[in-house]
């Protein structure tokens, strides 16, 4: 029973490929729960077989402590630790095959605080898993594109669990742009000449010494172009993933 784990900026595209994917699995006969771990979400695209609001809710923490929705967020995040129990019982009680967590909306606050590490540790004790998604439209720009591997880095070195990336919501660009970005996913070099073509001055130097130092770091950024609106790119995701779940703990992609 694989769990993994969506990840991404705020907005990036992860609650409706919770929906979407978990539609497809479960059209391609694989028993899957959801998990919402957003305890400040209010509507959802998809209805969780887990859900985390049942244990903690940033709307009662506001109300209850006289916290702003920015506090309350980091309280609940830290909070969720806590139920760890309750939430791992909930999980095995679905008895799915496959289980789909959808994180909370501001990714720094699953994966740039004590929490999120250990509850990805400590949420049931099976194989775990990353998908990473990077915004087609905020990634379309060579800067934004390099700044989202960083990130994605970053996450890599908090986690430290075997994670694919995605290239979400291709349908909102052209297809030449959806390839051009693949393409520099798969090629540091078309990387390094749209950002000598399109960026000047200080954004340039920086961004040719950003890519060098993620070069060095040795990770692999291919990036698979999904929509969730399409269902494009799912299929290929789950290869990936089952794949993946074969290799074990190294494998990025
Ligand atoms: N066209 C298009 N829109 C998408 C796609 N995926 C997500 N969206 C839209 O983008 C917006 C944000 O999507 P969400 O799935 O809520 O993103 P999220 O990462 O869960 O957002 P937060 O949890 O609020 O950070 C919504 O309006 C979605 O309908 C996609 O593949 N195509
Ligand atoms: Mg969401």
């Amino acid at each position: 029973m694989p769990v993994v784990f969506i990840i991404g900026t705020a907005g990036s595209g992860k609650s409706l490929f919770t929906a979407s994917f978990s539609e497809w699995l479960k059209m391609s006969k694989q028993d899957v729960a959801t998990v919402n771990l957003d305890p400040g979400v209010l509507k959802l695209p998809y209805s969780p077989d887990v859900d985390v609001r049942n244990y903690v809710n940033a709307g009662d923490i506001m109300e209850k402590y006289g916290l702003g929705p920015n506090g309350a967020s980091i309280m609940a995040a830290d909070l969720i630790a806590d139920e760890i129990e309750n939430l791992t019982r909930d999980v095995d009680e679905a008895h799915a095959d496959f289980v789909l967590v959808d994180t909370p909306g501001q990714m720094e606050l699953f994966a740039f605080r004590a929490s999120g590490p250990y509850i990805v540790d400590e949420l049931t004790k099976e194989p775990k898993a990353l998908i990473y998604l990077f915004d087609a439209v905020f990634s379309a720009n060579p800067f934004n594109y390099v700044s989202n591997m960083f990130l994605s880095a970053a996450v890599y070195n908090r986690f430290f669990q075997p994670q694919i990336h995605v290239l979400s919501k291709t349908d909102l660009l052209p297809k030449k742009d959806v390839s051009q970005i693949v393409e520099w996913s798969g090629n540091p070099r078309r990387l390094e000449d749209a950002i000598n073509d399109k960026l000047e001055d200080t954004k340039r130097i920086f961004s040719q010494n950003m890519l060098r130092a993620i070069g060095q770091l040795g990770m692999q950024f291919h990036l698979t172009p999904i929509s969730s609106k399409t269902n494009d790119g799912l299929i290929a995701v789950n290869s990936i993933l089952e794949r993946m779940l074969m290799q074990g703990e190294k494998y990025t992609t």
